[in-house]
């Protein structure tokens, strides 16, 4: 309990040191900014995982549903790729490996954007949406 309070106080300090130092009379609420720790409001209903390998998708073709957010996970199987889906604005790696996307009928390219090696080029498969 004295941890929560320690916090608690910290905060309201936080909450004091900034609006002291503001001076532009808003009284803008920072509520929301400092919960990091909330998940983020938009929740996949479907997730598609892609695993990379030197040098492919464990697929040529991928087929997810349309007008749905749907988590697109990347999973680096055997050395560092990306994946790029760029009419979906979809951009993936070791560093971001999740994105989630809500997605018109059609076929979207997929392609490794990493340079990763010999077979680089040969990265790349279909995004089917229906
Ligand atoms: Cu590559």
């Amino acid at each position: 309990m004295h941890k929560k309070w320690a916090i608690l106080l910290t905060a309201a300090a936080l909450a004091l040191a900034l609006s002291a130092c503001g001076g532009s009379g808003s009284n803008g609420n920072n509520t929301s900014a400092s919960d990091s720790s909330a998940p983020a409001a938009t929740a996949a209903s479907e997730q598609l995982v892609v695993k990379a390998s030197n040098w492919q998708f464990d697929k040529t073709e991928y087929t997810i549903p349309k007008d749905t957010p749907v988590e697109i996970k990347l999973v680096s199987e055997e050395g560092a790729h990306g994946l790029q889906i760029k009419d979906a604005g979809v951009k993936l790696s070791n560093a971001k490996t999740s994105q989630i996307v809500t997605l018109k009928a059609g076929t979207y390219e997929m392609k490794c954007d990493i340079v990763c090696g010999t077979g680089h080029l040969n990265m790349t498969a279909k995004l089917i949406v229906q």
